[in-house]
C-alpha cells in the first residue's frame, strides 16, 4: 500500500517547496509533483514538515516516591496529537545497578508505545561494572547518549570525579555527555534553611533553585567536559547564567548544546506566587519557571542558534501525587507535561509571532537532535529513503489547550487556556496515519526502538587540556628537558 500526501509545502530545516511525498512501506520513496498513490492525504494550505523528535521525557519514571503517570501508552499517544513522532527517555539504573539490566526494564515498559523511540542512560552511579559495560551500552544497544544529574542529592546525583570519570570513559568510546545541571550541594542547602525558617510552600521550590545554581553547574561542566574531551548536551537550559556558559563555550569552539523547555519559554515564575496551592504545586518542576529576562535569554539563544533544540522534559504528576508534597515543598514529585503541546506553543509564540522561521522551528524541534543523537536523516528529515515521521501543519487551525481534550493520562495542563493557531492536520509515524484531520489513530505497539550509533567525528572536543594532561618531558638531574 502506498500513501501520497498531495499539494503541500514541504519545509526542512533549511528549505520551502511544493511537492507530493510518495510513502511505502513506511519509508519516503519519492518527492515530486503530481505523485499518485492507494491512499491520499490532501495537505492544500498545510507545510510537510518532519515530525517532532521530542529528547527529553519521563514516561513511567520511578522518581520522589512515586512513577510518573503518563506511560509509554499515554505519553506516545500525547506526542503523536501534538505532531512529535519521536520521544527519547531516560533509563535510570538503580544504586548498583547495571546499564544493562536497568535497559531491559525499560524496554519492558516502552512495548505500547504507538511512535518510535530511543533511550538516553543515566549514569546515577560509578564503579567498574558501569565503565566496563559502557562499551556494549553504546555498539550494541544503540544508546550513545549518557545523562548526569548534577542535583538530587541522596537519591540521582553524581559528584565530580564520578562525573569526570564517565566523561572520560565516554571521550575514549565516541559517546556524548548530558547533565542535569544544577548545584545539588547548594539546593540541598537552601531547602532546608527555606523549611527551617517556615517555608514550606510550592513556591520555597523556586526560591531553592535560583538561576546560580544552575549557572555554577552548566559551568562546571563545561569544564570538566573540556577536561574529558568528550561533546556536552545540556538539558532543560533554563536561565541566562546557563545560556551565557553555554554560549561562551560555543564561541571557544567546544561542542557544547543547550537544550530550553516549551514550558521555560513560555510560562514565568508568576506561576508560583499568589496562587492556590495546587496551582503551584503542579507547575513544580526542576529547574523551575524564571522570569520574563530569562525567557528573554532563551528566545535569543533560539534565534542566534547558541541554544540547539526545544523539548519538553514530559514528567506528568497527577493533582493527588502533588499533594504529597503538601507541608513540605521538597517532597512534590518535580515535573511537568508538555508533549501535546511543545510543537503548537511553539510555532504560536515562535512562528506566529515572527521569532522563528518555519525553517528554525523544524530546525529546534527535529532536525537539530537527530544530527546531535546520530539518527538523521533517517529521523528529521523530509529525503527519500528516510522514515515517513511526518507532520502535515495547518497553520490556520486553532486551539484552545485545555486539560479535558488531552492525550495524557493527568487531570490538569499547565498550558491550561493557552490559544494555539499552528495543529496537525495528519500525523504519520512511518507511514502509519497516526492524526487524521485531528481524530486520533494510533496504534499501540507501532512504535519500534531506534538504535544510535557511537559517532567518533563529534568526539573531538577542542581541548587544551588534552595537552596538558599529556605525559610530560621527563627531568633529569635538575638540568630541563628538552623544550622546557
Ligand atoms: N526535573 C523534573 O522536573 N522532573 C524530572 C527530572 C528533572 O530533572
Ligand atoms: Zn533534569
Ligand atoms: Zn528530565
Ligand atoms: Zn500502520
Amino acid at each position: 500500500m502506498t500513501t501520497v500526501i498531495k499539494n503541500g509545502t514541504i519545509v526542512t530545516a533549511d528549505l520551502t517547496y511544493k511537492a507530493d511525498v510518495l510513502i511505502e512501506d513506511g519509508v519516503i520513496t519519492e518527492i515530486g509533483p503530481d505523485l499518485k498513490g492507494d491512499e491520499q492525504l490532501d495537505a492544500t494550505g498545510c507545510y510537510v514538515m518532519p515530525g517532532g523528535i521530542d529528547p527529553h521525557t519521563h514516561l513511567e519514571m520511578p522518581f520522589m516516591g512515586t512513577y510518573s503517570t503518563d506511560n509509554f501508552e499515554s505519553g506516545t499517544r500525547a506526542a503523536l496529537s501534538g505532531g512529535t513522532t519521536m520521544v527519547v527517555d531516560f533509563v535510570l539504573p538503580g544504586q548498583g545497578q547495571g546499564f544493562v539490566d536497568a535497559m531491559k526494564a525499560w524496554h519492558n515498559k516502552s512495548t505500547l508505545a504507538s511512535c518510535d523511540y530511543s533511550f538516553h542512560m543515566a549514569v546515577t552511579w560509578w564503579g567498574k561494572e558501569l565503565f566496563d559495560e559502557m562499551p556494549t551500552v553504546i555498539n550494541d544497544h544503540g544508546i550513545n547518549t549518557f545523562k548526569h544529574f548534577m542535583a538530587y542529592k541522596g537519591a540521582l546525583m553524581v559528584n565530580d570525579d564520578e562525573l569526570y570519570a564517565s566523561f572520560s570513559r565516554l571521550s575514549e568510546l565516541g559517546g556524548i555527555a548530558m547533565v542535569h545541571a544544577e548545584n545539588g550541594d547548594v539546593v540541598a542547602e537552601l531547602q532546608a534553611k527555606l523549611l527551617a525558617e517556615g517555608n514550606t510552600g510550592p513556591e520555597a521550590h523556586a526560591y531553592s533553585r535560583p538561576p546560580q545554581v544552575e549557572g555554577e553547574a552548566t559551568n562546571r561542566a563545561i569544564m570538566i567536559a573540556d577536561m574529558a574531551g568528550v561533546p556536552l548536551y545540556v538539558v532543560h537550559t533554563s536561565c541566562e547564567e546557563a545560556h551565557e556558559a553555554i554560549r561562551r563555550a560555543k564561541q571557544q569552539g567546544k561542542r557544547v548544546w543547550g537544550e530550553p523547555l516549551i514550558q521555560h519559554l513560555t510560562l514565568d515564575e508568576s506561576e508560583y506566587f499568589n496562587k492556590d496551592w495546587d496551582h503551584a504545586a503542579r507547575r513544580v518542576m526542576s529547574p523551575p519557571f524564571r522570569n520574563k529576562q530569562h525567557q528573554d535569554s532563551l528566545w535569543a539563544g533560539l534565534q542566534s542558534g547558541s541554544l540547539s533544540v526545544v523539548a519538553t522534559d514530559h514528567c506528568a504528576f497527577t493533582t493527588e501525587q502533588k499533594r504529597t508534597g503538601l507541608g513540605d515543598f521538597t517532597k512534590i514529585p518535580n515535573g511537568t507535561g508538555g508533549l501535546e503541546d511543545r510543537m503548537p506553543m511553539l510555532w504560536t509564540h515562535g512562528v506566529n509571532t515572527g521569532r522563528l522561521t518555519m525553517n528554525e522551528f523544524v530546525a529546534v524541534t527535529s532536525t537539530n537532535i537527530a544530527k546531535i543523537l546520530n539518527c538523521y536523516p533517517t529521523k528529521g528529515a523530509v529525503l527519500v529513503g528516510a522514515d515517513a515521521d511526518l507532520v502535515v501543519w495547518d497553520p490556520e487551525k486553532e486551539k484552545t489547550i485545555t486539560a479535558g481534550a488531552q492525550q495524557s493520562a493527568i487531570d490538569y495542563n499547565v498550558f491550561e487556556g493557552k490559544h494555539v493557531k499552528g495543529l496537525p492536520r495528519f500525523t504519520l509515524t512511518r507511514g502509519h496515519v497516526a492524526v487524521h484531520d485531528g481524530e486520533i489513530r494510533t496504534q499501540e505497539g507501532h512504535g519500534k526502538f531506534v538504535k544510535r550509533k557511537g559517532n567518533g567525528t563529534v568526539n573531538k572536543a577542542l581541548s587544551s587540556w588534552k595537552e596538558l594532561t599529556a605525559p610530560r618531558p621527563v627531568q633529569r638531574s635538575g638540568i630541563p628537558a628538552s623544550g622546557v
